[in-house]
């Protein structure tokens, strides 16, 4: 089980891995997107958190949707996906299922149909596999709505599809023109 502490310094973490390494001081390398594990804890204790490295081994075995992962060696750690810096996790592009859906809120849905789906600062656009995770993405933004995608036309039309290490995948635009059915889940 997950400590209230614990959860917080596995946003945190995300937040530092994914987006902003420079509010502890460390620094990612663009290959790879890896961050060395003595920097990380050395810039979490100077800025106040409590975490050691059987602390951060705790945070990723136990995160629910595998958020991160150690280099072999343990010395680097990185965000499986979910990037707004400039990396390159070296995911090798794949054919995805016929069908991907996407969580939004409906809300956003003019504005989706006006530029199609949009990577809004991250690296890429997150899909699923499936409509139930899709469902739980949208409902962090509100009211959710969940749009099917074809992305059997988009590969077959060369737009490029990667599948992230925890199973998200991975492409940079979807064209209002690929989205099949909107559908807008009660519970
Ligand atoms: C929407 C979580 C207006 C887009 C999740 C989304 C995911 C547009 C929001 C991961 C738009 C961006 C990513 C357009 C897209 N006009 N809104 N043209 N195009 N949007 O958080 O997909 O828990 O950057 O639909 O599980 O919600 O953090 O993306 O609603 O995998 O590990 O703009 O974050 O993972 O929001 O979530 P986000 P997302 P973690």
């Amino acid at each position: 089980m997950r400590s209230k502490q614990e959860e917080k310094l596995s946003k945190f973490l995300s937040l530092v891995l994914r987006h902003h390494p420079e509010a502890i001081g460390i620094t990612i390398q663009r290959e790879g997107g890896w961050a060395r594990v003595d920097a990380l804890l050395k810039g979490m204790k100077t800025s106040g958190r409590q975490m050691d490295f059987s602390l951060l081994e705790k945070i990723v075995r136990e995160d629910a949707k595998m958020r991160y992962s150690f280099s072999t060696d343990k010395r680097y750690i990185r965000a499986n996906q979910g990037h707004s810096i400039d990396v390159d996790l070296g995911l090798a592009q794949k054919q995805p299922p016929d069908v991907l859906y996407h969580g939004t809120a409906a809300r956003f849905l003019d504005s989706i149909k006006a530029a199609g789906i949009t990577r809004q600062g991250r690296q890429y656009i997150h899909l699923s596999a499936d409509l139930q995770t899709a469902t739980a993405v949208g409902r962090r933004h509100g009211a959710p709505a969940v749009l099917s995608i074809d992305s059997a036309r988009m590969a077959e039309q060369d737009t490029a599809f990667y599948l992230s290490e925890n199973g998200v995948w991975l492409c940079r635009h979807v064209p209002w023109e690929y989205v099949r059915d909107i559908y807008y889940p009660q519970k």
